[in-house]
């Protein structure tokens, strides 16, 4: 596909089971990802990627607790628990993800004060992290995402894939949900579904 780019959302060892943030079944969208990369011309990875001083983690908080919502700057922040810290083991890809196989990786979550579920901006939106320019300087128009979470940074990377424009889509069998509510990844699909985005499986594509 020449005007399609694969997008590998955090498929990164602090999500996969035995993570800080672990997702349960994390690791299983590492193979289906590892597939789909072979059909695609560019493949492209973000990394969450925090500094340790990161105002998303519960700890650099005081007084509060993982699971805790709180007003950052205006904005409503789920605390978490310390993942994806710059460098660190839990910040690596899978170590059976096909690295060899990805074009460009861009990070987010790197500023301490503002947390960054999307691909594309930070969670305010002030902040561009180049991925769309990258895109549409190769003449890209169609996304199709994969990777964890579904309910946080596959979503928000979708939605704001959708609204720049994109033809989007989202393979729901190479994600994986948090759901710290049992239906948050179901909501996700909903949500992202309302926006145009289109969910499909593995095996149409
Ligand atoms: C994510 C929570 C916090 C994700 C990142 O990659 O979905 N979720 N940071
Ligand atoms: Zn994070």
């Amino acid at each position: 596909m020449k005007d399609a780019a694969l997008l590998l959302i955090d498929i990164q060892n602090d999500f996969c089971p035995g993570g800080a943030l672990a997702v349960a079944e994390g690791d299983q969208v590492v193979p289906v990802a590892n597939t789909l990369m072979e059909r695609f011309n560019l493949v492209i990875a973000t990394q969450d990627w925090h500094p340790a001083n990161h105002a998303s983690f519960a700890t650099n908080q005081p007084g509060h607790s993982v699971g805790d919502v709180i007003d950052f700057n205006g904005l409503k922040q789920i605390l978490w628990p310390v993942h994806c810290v710059q460098g660190s083991a839990g910040a690596a890809f899978h170590p059976n993800l096909n690295t060899a196989g990805i074009h460009k990786i861009f990070t987010k979550g790197t500023d301490p004060k503002v947390d960054s579920y999307s691909g594309f901006f930070d969670n305010g939106h002030r902040v561009d992290t180049g991925l769309n320019d990258f895109l549409g300087g190769r003449g890209i128009r169609k996304v199709v995402l994969c990777g964890l979470a579904l309910d946080y940074c596959v979503m928000y990377s979708a939605l704001d894939a959708a609204s720049l424009g994109y033809e989007t889509h989202v393979v729901r069998d190479a994600c994986r949900a948090v759901n710290l509510q049992p239906d948050d990844g179901d909501q996700a699909v909903k949500k992202m579904h309302d926006a145009g985005v289109r969910i499909l499986f593995s095996d149409a594509i």
